[in-house]
């Protein structure tokens, strides 16, 4: 099988998408012109694109990560923690029906993908204003059938786990101390963000080990230069705008 990177299109409605700040003014049709680059992103480095339709009644319906986790051989298909994106998960069932077996979290349990962050054999869990403990121990029950660890993280001042802890390789993490415990990471070397850029830089690293970077975390990135990263840069602003990072646009099934 081919490596397949799902997204999902970006609708009129992404301009009322749901902000935990200040309502921000979110220019659409520059949103889809950093779609199509980030997809471009994605097509270069092997990725086979299947594009699900944008749907009007789901604003939010591009951060398509929220929607799905990908344990090797399993998509556990999620229950969001905001109601208002739970129609998302649909469209997402059916493309992964077709590709794989699925599970589901189910209620009471809330799970938003944006918190799972795969590190090795171990899955590490936000919890968050969007995922509970209930959603993490679901996950936690599929995931030890395919030998997984799980570990909770609480998260703060930040949507997801994965806007404050990102894999940059086996090793190596982006991690904003100010979201999360670094402790939680002692295995692992920590490239720290710059604290004034704690919401601004993103990075998406891909199973072949290529890197991109938001464009408006200079500083993070300089640090990254210095540890021997050359990401490439992907304009995310509109995203950014909506509180997401660059691994909410896609779900990556890389092939084994
Ligand atoms: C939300 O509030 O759910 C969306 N506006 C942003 C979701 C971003 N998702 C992600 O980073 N995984």
């Amino acid at each position: 099988m081919r490596s397949i990177a799902i997204v999902r299109g970006v609708p009129d409605s992404f301009a009322d998408a749901l902000v935990i700040g200040e309502t921000p003014t979110i220019d659409v049709d520059r949103a889809r012109e950093q779609h199509a680059v980030y997809t471009e992103f994605l097509a270069a480095n092997g990725y086979e694109l299947t594009m699900l339709e944008s749907d009007e009644a789901l604003p939010d319906c591009p951060f398509v990560e929220d929607t799905a986790v990908i344990l090797d051989t399993v998509a556990v298909l999620t229950r969001p923690g905001a109601e208002a994106r739970r129609g998302e998960v649909r469209a997402m069932a059916g493309a992964l029906e077709a590709l794989m077996p699925t599970r589901n979290i189910t209620r009471p349990g809330t799970l938003d993908g944006g918190d799972v962050l795969r590190l090795g054999r171990t899955v590490y869990v936000g919890l968050s204003a969007r995922t509970n403990r209930d959603g993490i121990n679901q996950l936690a029950g599929i995931a030890a059938q395919g030998g997984l660890e799980t570990v909770a993280v609480p998260v703060g001042d930040v949507l997801h786990l994965k806007s404050a802890v990102a894999r940059l390789d086996e090793e190596t993490v982006l991690l904003a101390p100010s979201c999360v415990d670094r402790n939680l990471f002692s295995g692992y070397r920590i490239i720290e963000k710059v604290p004034e850029e704690a919401h601004l830089a993103s990075v998406l690293t891909l199973g072949n080990g290529s890197m991109a970077a938001t464009t408006t975390a200079p500083q993070t990135l300089d640090r990254l230069r210095h540890s021997g990263y050359d990401p490439v840069l992907v304009d995310s602003s509109e995203f950014q705008a909506a509180d997401g990072g660059l691994t909410c646009l896609s779900v990556l099934i890389d092939s084994p």
